[in-house]
């Protein structure tokens, strides 16, 4: 395979306030990399589908942390609720018991933090704590929009279809790239609108789609990356790579998600959101070097 996009692309994100290692532009502070960047994981849930319990204390979350700095993630991505299928969802004082301390300890670090919520109360309170990004997996709605917009964080938008809880049982779609893409395209369009700096777009791999489904858009991913806004993959361990690969538990099917990460790199991500940092920064270096 040919690769159609150049594996030394720039890539950037403007936020309205400084981010550590952003440069001061004429309207704000932009970050940004060559080639395919990595979002660390950092779930602080006891129910996550694959690192659930893991980094229940503070210390735990912090050294999960340095971990996935020391092996290159560019972004740590916290989150407070878990949002696999099935997922019951957790109220906004829960989940900012469990991102906000977390956040403030991790705001004098010099690391691009992004919040991963669907709720706009815990976007503001994690923002006002030291994030940076807003991570939404429910595609930014108004709501967020303008948490973001008024705040100066960027946004990453994700198609979903339906809610956690039942997205899975039976995911629907006439034309699944044109829908999720068009949804994409339309979101980013109203994010700009409303005055949010710089948005990243996610397809969201198993958020009501079938492995037919996946396959299909990230077969078509160019048609995405092809445009200027920066695209974020996550396939990190998920349902489709077991399927895929005949891989039962979740934590062995890191090297299922790096080959879905390498090919969704070859075809233009701007950057991918990964448990294991180190596989995944090891094997993107290889594989520009030889593009
Ligand atoms: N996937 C998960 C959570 N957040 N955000 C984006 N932008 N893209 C994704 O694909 C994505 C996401 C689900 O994975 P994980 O955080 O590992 O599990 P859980 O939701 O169970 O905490």
């Amino acid at each position: 395979m040919t690769p159609s996009i150049d594996p030394e692309r720039r890539f950037s994100l403007n936020f309205g306030f400084p981010v550590p290692g952003a440069e001061r532009v004429p309207d704000g502070w932009q970050l940004s990399w060559r080639g395919c960047a990595v979002m660390g994981i950092l779930n602080v849930t006891p129910d996550s589908f694959s690192d659930g319990g893991q980094h229940a204390t503070l210390a735990a979350a912090l050294a999960q942390a340095r971990a996935l700095l020391e092996a290159g993630a560019l972004v740590l991505d916290i989150g407070g609720e878990s949002t696999r299928p099935g997922a019951e969802p957790v109220d906004a004082a829960t989940e900012l018991d469990r991102v906000l301390p977390i956040i403030r300890a991790l705001s004098g670090w010099n690391a691009v933090l992004s919040i991963d919520t669907l709720k706009p109360e815990v976007a503001r309170a994690a923002l006002d704590a030291g994030a940076h990004l807003v991570n939404d997996v429910s595609g930014l709605g108004a709501e967020m929009r303008q948490v973001c917009a008024s705040l100066g964080a960027a946004a990453c938008i994700m198609h979903m279809q339906g809610e956690p809880r039942s997205m899975q049982h039976r995911p629907q779609y006439g034309d699944v790239v044109a829908e999720v893409f068009g949804f994409l395209r339309e979101r980013a369009a109203q994010a700009r609108a409303a005055g949010v700096p710089s948005v990243l777009l996610d397809p969201g791999f198993g958020f009501g789609k079938t492995l037919a489904h996946n396959l299909a858009l990230l077969r078509a991913l160019e048609e995405l990356t092809r445009e200027p806004d920066p695209v974020l993959i996550g396939a990190s361990r998920k349902k489709f790579i077991g399927t895929l690969s005949g891989v039962d538990l979740p934590s062995e099917r890191d090297a299922g998600s790096l080959a879905a990460h390498l090919d969704a790199a070859r075809r233009g991500a701007a950057m991918v959101r990964v448990h294991d940092v180190s596989m995944t920064v090891q094997a993107l270096r290889v594989q520009a070097a030889v593009l």
